[in-house]
C-alpha cells in the first residue's frame, strides 16, 4: 500500500504543536531540520514539512493525503478538502481593525475606504456579503503598520491577544471569522485504514487533554 503523507508547518506557530500531537499519537520521527520529508519509524506515514500557505493545495491535489493547517488558510485558498478534526490549538480570530481616533463607526462607513490585508479572499467575501464597496490593498506582512503609514483606513488581520493592535494604536472593529488548527484530508481519504487508525489515536490524545 502507498505510504500516507501528512503535511505540517515547517516552522512557525503551528509547527511545535503539530509535532507534539503526532508524537503523543505514538509516532516516532525527526522534526524538520533540513530534509523536507521525514519517515515515521513505527507507522506507515511520511511527514512533509511545508509553508502553511502551501498545505491546503497540496492536500486538495493529493500530493499530501493529510494536512494540519489553520482554518484561516483553508478559507483563503478556497480549496475543496475534507475536514477530519478540529485540533484545539492555533486559535485566533480574523478581525477588521481601525485606528483609535478613526471616524469609522459602523460597517457601512467602510464604503469608499481602503483596507490592508494578507487575506484578500476572505475579506472580499465578507465585504460582498455585507454590500460594502471598499478597496482591498494586499500586503504580505506587517499589516498593522499600514494605517499609521497612511496606506489604509482599516486593516484586516489575525488577532489573538490583541497586543499587536494595541501597540500600533489600533482597535478591533468587527470579527469576521474564528480559526484554529484542523486536520484536513484529500476527499475520500477518511476511508483509508491507516488514516482511520491515525484519526482514532489523535482523537484519544485530544480527549485526554480535555
Ligand atoms: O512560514 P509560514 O508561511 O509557514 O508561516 P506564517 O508566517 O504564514 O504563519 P505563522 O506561523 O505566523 O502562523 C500560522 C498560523 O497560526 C496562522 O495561519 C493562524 O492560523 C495561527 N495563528 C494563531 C496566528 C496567530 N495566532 C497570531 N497571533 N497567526 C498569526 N498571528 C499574528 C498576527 O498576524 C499578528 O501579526 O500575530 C499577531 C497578532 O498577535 P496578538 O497576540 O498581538 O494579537
Ligand atoms: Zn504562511
Amino acid at each position: 500500500m502507498k505510504t500516507i503523507k501528512i503535511a505540517i508547518q515547517k516552522s512557525g506557530r503551528l509547527n511545535e504543536k503539530s509535532v507534539d500531537l503526532l508524537k503523543k499519537s505514538g509516532l516516532s520521527f525527526e522534526n524538520y531540520k533540513s530534509s523536507l520529508i521525514s519517515p515515521v519509524n513505527n507507522f506507515p506515514l511520511e511527514i512533509l514539512f511545508l509553508r502553511d500557505d502551501d498545505i491546503p493545495e497540496y492536500v486538495q491535489d493529493g500530493i499530501a493525503d493529510l494536512g494540519i493547517v489553520g482554518e484561516n488558510v483553508i478559507a483563503e485558498k478556497e480549496v475543496d478538502v475534507t475536514y477530519l478534526q478540529k485540533l484545539g490549538f492555533g486559535k485566533c480570530s480574523l478581525k477588521l481593525a481601525i485606528a483609535n481616533h478613526s471616524d469609522i463607526n459602523v460597517l457601512a462607513d467602510l464604503n469608499g475606504k481602503s483596507i490592508a490585508t494578507s487575506y484578500p479572499v476572505i475579506l472580499n467575501n465578507f465585504l460582498q456579503e455585507n454590500n460594502i464597496n471598499a478597496e482591498i490593498r494586499e500586503i504580505s506582512g506587517s499589516v498593522e503598520i499600514s494605517t499609521n503609514l497612511g496606506l489604509s483606513d482599516a486593516i484586516f488581520d489575525i488577532v489573538s491577544t490583541g497586543g499587536t493592535l494595541k501597540s500600533n494604536g489600533l482597535k478591533p472593529f468587527a470579527e469576521v471569522m474564528r480559526s484554529e488548527a484542523v486536520l484536513i484530508g484529500k476527499n475520500g481519504i477518511a476511508k483509508n485504514p491507516v488514516v482511520f487508525e491515525l484519526l482514532q489515536r489523535i482523537q484519544s490524545v485530544l480527549r485526554a487533554e480535555q
